[in-house]
């Protein structure tokens, strides 16, 4: 299918050393579509759910010991280990490859192998990239086909000599011991082996349009972010395009996809979401930063999912959706811990198990019907609130970026930094305490600069150094801001009620941008000043707004050593720019 010598050449080394049956060349049509549906449902890799209720669904399960992303067994394999930094697992190419061939060798025996030509970013766009996924499972081809833009018209647009990034993944046998997410940025090529897990074997995702893009973009000139991408469209009918970095399971996909809150609606604001997860932001000739979602699809958690928390996102997957390790209804549809009610009386866990609420495990703890981490993988084109830019070449312009994290004493709900370089600093600082729902010590905070902790394909050092030198090539760089949505007050509670809600502080950032909204000046950035934020149609209880707003000197003074413990880790490899802005901070207090 391909006129291309090294794409043809490299497909037969794969393919020598894991010996499928045979290969098949994805071309992206219907008919391919329906041919591998049946033939996954034939052997149960998938099941087909009520096609009168969620048309086009399907559903699967991971295996039990498979079921998120293994940043353990994640490496960047560049060939000196200062390049992947003190922040990567690293292992030398060599022995990288070396251990990966043995597992992959005749992993692909008795199955077939698919040639997955994809493209990030739309086809041809000078913002895209081209990859080419080989992998043993008909559920990577089905979401591939979701997540990314595949087929014939990737390969017209490589020909004979375009670059491409070498991804090869293998189910193998799906065994932890043998599991392997290894990136080789300066080979442009990507591993994965042992895991059926979408974060480890959507190779397009976080592996190619992250960790491999991060590389490129600090080569190239430009930026691979882990960010959502949002217009605001304001009554006048003017869209201000904003990127935003939250830790994973901070709600990115919610604020990306957020229905103006009543009190607001009447001004006539409407939200655009061009992309829930990753941004590649470069300099267009004007000078200012623009972006597109390289992602043409939503591979969102559903646990948490309803029609309260995120009613486009619950439009969006009612159909031609495949949903992973969630609970399984009696009448072929599906449900998840805080969906959309009624909890259903019984149905089949995300194990294969029969389910009733209430169920208690050994432990005497709750079974829960989904996993935790359960998905759904659907086309960006069939969310209601998709922008009519997300197939445009150029993307958008970005006139704000936003930082965030959950910090219950620390943060405010949003301050603006005084600069880019000061941005900076706030996004090289970002952290998040860690809740009941995730692994370690409750309330501990986790260092997650730009949310790219477990995404950035080389020393994060040089990563900061690259954000700089970007802000120095910028005519007008976006203005960078910090939100805090869990701030809480001393009985525990939160302070502000989110989701929809969160429009409000976004009018502010907008008006931030344009020059109109009022401000006062702290030791941290600017905040909003006293009434600067619209509270229209909602009612906090007294004190709140200043609560939320307040600078706690005793906790930035703690949290200004807890800084400096964590830029220790970067040695004198750290930008003295970072260091500058954490003295000045200090200074200012
Ligand atoms: C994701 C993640 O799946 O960040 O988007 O883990
Ligand atoms: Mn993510």
């Amino acid at each position: 299918m391909t006129i291309h010598p090294k794409l043809k050449r490299w497909v037969n080394a794969m393919a020598k050393m894991c010996h499928p049956d045979n290969i098949v060349w994805i071309d992206g049509s219907s008919e391919e579509k329906e041919r591998l549906e049946r033939e996954a449902v034939s052997t149960g890799e998938v099941i087909r759910l009520n096609q009168e209720k969620l048309p086009g669904c399907l559903y699967h399960r991971t295996d039990a010991n498979d079921v998120a992303r293994t940043e353990h067994l994640t490496y960047i394999c560049a060939k000196r280990k200062a390049d992947a930094g003190p922040t990567n697992n690293w292992m030398h190419p060599k022995e990288a490859y070396k251990k990966a061939r043995d597992i992959f060798s005749n992993s692909m025996a008795g199955r077939t192998m698919y040639c997955i030509p994809f493209s990030m970013g739309p086809i041809g766009s000078p913002f895209g990239k081209i990859g080419v996924e080989l992998t043993d499972s008909i559920y990577v081809v089905l979401n591939m086909r979701i997540m990314t833009r595949v087929g014939r018209d990737v390969l017209e647009t490589l020909n004979d000599s375009g670059e491409f990034t070498k991804c090869l993944h293998s189910k193998a046998d799906l065994n932890a011991d043998r599991r392997f997410i290894l990136h080789f940025p300066e080979d442009n090529t990507i591993w994965s082996v042992g895991s059926g897990y979408g974060g480890n074997v959507l190779l397009g995702k976080k592996c190619l349009a992250l960790r491999i893009a991060s590389y490129l973009g600090r080569q190239e000139g430009w930026m691979a972010e882990h960010m959502l991408i949002m217009g605001i469209e304001d009554p006048s009918g003017h869209i201000v395009y904003i990127a935003a970095a939250f830790p994973s399971a901070c709600g990115k996909t919610n604020l990306a996809m957020l229905l103006p809150p009543e009190g607001l609606k009447k001004k006539g604001y409407r939200i655009w979401t061009v992309g829930d997860d990753i941004a590649w932001m470069r300099i267009d000739t004007d000078g200012t930063l623009w972006a597109i979602n390289p992602e043409a699809g939503f591979f969102g958690v559903a646990p948490g999912t309803n029609s309260k928390s995120n009613p486009n996102a619950m439009a969006t997957i009612q159909k031609n959706t495949i949903f992973t390790n969630v609970l399984l209804k009696m009448d072929g549809t599906v449900w998840w811990e805080d969906g959309d009610p009624p909890i259903p009386e019984d149905g089949i866990d995300w194990r294969g198990r029969p389910w009733r609420p209430g169920l208690k495990g050994e432990d005497g703890n709750p079974i829960k019907g989904a996993h935790p981490n359960a998905r759904f993988t659907a086309p960006v084109y069939q969310c209601p609130s998709i922008s009519n830019r997300v197939d445009h070449h150029h993307g958008v312009p970005i006139s704000a970026i936003l930082f965030g994290g959950r910090r219950a004493l620390l943060s405010p709900l949003v301050y603006e930094a005084f600069n880019w370089q000061h941005g900076v600093y706030i996004g090289a600082t970002m952290a998040s305490e860690r809740t009941a729902a995730q692994y370690g010590k409750l309330g501990e905070v986790r260092r997650d600069p730009m949310a790219m902790l477990p995404f950035c394909g080389y020393n994060m050092a040089d990563y900061f150094r690259h954000w700089l030198y970007m802000g120095t090539l910028m005519k007008r760089p976006p203005n960078i801001f910090h939100v805090n949505w869990f701030r809480q007050d001393t009985d525990g509670g939160y302070l502000w009620p989110g989701y929809s809600e969160n429009l409000r502080v976004l009018e502010w950032v907008m008006d931030r941008v344009r020059g109109t909204a009022r401000a006062e000046k702290t030791p941290i950035g600017y905040i909003p000043a006293q009434e600067a934020i619209d509270m229209t149609g909602l009612e906090l209880p007294k004190g709140a707004m200043r609560k939320l707003l307040d600078i706690n000197r005793a906790e930035w003074l703690k949290e200004l050593d807890e800084q400096s413990e964590f830029f220790k880790i970067f040695g004198d490899a750290l930008p003295k720019e970072i260091l500058a802005e954490h003295e000045s901070l200090k200074r200012r207090f």
